[in-house]
């Protein structure tokens, strides 16, 4: 646990560095404070080679219920605030951070993610949900737009008429209608949520994260690429996998018929 920023719980346990978003009494929804750790955070993980996965969770029944709306209350307000500008500021750069990472990011979507909550949860790389977690697009509620990528990730995961009917209507989502849908990857038993996630995170970060990492960035470009372009991305990244130590390490174990002992280089 890091002592500094207990509005986000962090511990780096055989590679995985566990974060928890930690305002339960405000379902972990965003203010100024949880948004500089959370940068923090996933900074840390791209800088140290020590991380190589990151596991993102909310403490609490919610995931995190998007900006928190206690600190953009009109009547205390002198002027209608500029709300492009903390996008800007902050909800933009989180999700180029996950995006960037050249580390698996897993979420755990441990109960309700609404609002941008259910967007920073879609854009990360593997999302598990608690089968009694559902995704809301809340900010048709309260007259905004989809933020976070929202608008970007829903259509590219599940088509433009779910996607459309989801921002405009603010309809839940559970978790299992999610997997169904290809919004996330799986729904599991509430109890087992946070085990399952622990236990893929760990398998990851074992693995050779070099190449998932390029993994990641190949899959991620695919929606802006010709296919010609992503042949030629494939053999540039390809190039890179075949010169590293895991790489090397992977085929040999082959040959030894042993378990390989990746290092993330
Ligand atoms: O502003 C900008 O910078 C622009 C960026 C915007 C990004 C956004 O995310 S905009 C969308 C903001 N989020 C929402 O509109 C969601 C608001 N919350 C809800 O609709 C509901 O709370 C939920 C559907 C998420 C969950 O409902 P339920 O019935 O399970 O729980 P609840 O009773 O509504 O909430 C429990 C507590 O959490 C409650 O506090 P209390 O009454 O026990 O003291 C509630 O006020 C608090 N809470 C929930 N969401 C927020 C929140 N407090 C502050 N901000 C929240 N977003």
């Amino acid at each position: 646990m890091n002592p500094a920023h207990d509005c986000v719980l962090s511990r780096l346990e055989q590679g995985v560095l566990h974060l928890t978003l930690n305002r339960p009494d405000k379902l972990n929804s965003f203010n100024t404070e949880m948004h500089v750790a959370l940068r923090a955070e996933f900074e840390r993980a791209s800088q140290d080679p020590e991380v190589r996965a990151v596991l993102l969770t909310g403490a609490g029944r919610g995931f995190c219920a998007g900006q928190d709306l206690g600190d953009r209350d009109p009547r205390k307000a002198e002027a209608a605030p500029d709300l492009g500008q903390t996008i800007e500021q902050f909800y933009n750069p989180l999700i180029r951070q996950i995006r960037a990472l050249e580390k698996p990011v897993i979420c755990a979507v441990n109960g309700v993610a609404a609002g941008a909550g259910a967007n920073i949860a879609l854009v990360c790389d593997i999302v598990l949900a608690a089968r009694s977690a559902k995704f809301i697009q809340a900010f048709s509620k309260i007259g905004l737009v989809p933020d976070s990528g929202g608008t970007w990730s829903l259509p590219n995961l599940i088509g433009e008429a779910r996607a459309k009917a989801l921002a405009l209507t603010a309809a839940p989502v559970d978790a299992t209608t999610a997997a169904e849908w290809g919004m996330i990857w799986q729904a599991v038993e509430d109890v087992e949520l946070q085990d399952t996630a622990t236990k893929l995170a760990r398998q990851l970060a074992q693995g050779p994260t070099f190449g998932l990492g390029l993994i990641k960035q190949a899959i991620q470009a695919a929606s802006e690429n010709s296919l010609d372009q992503q042949l030629d991305l494939e053999r540039d990244l390809q190039r890179r996998a075949g010169r590293s130590h895991d790489y090397a390490e992977g085929v040999t174990a082959f040959l030894e018929k042993r378990a390989p002992e990746f290092k993330g280089k």
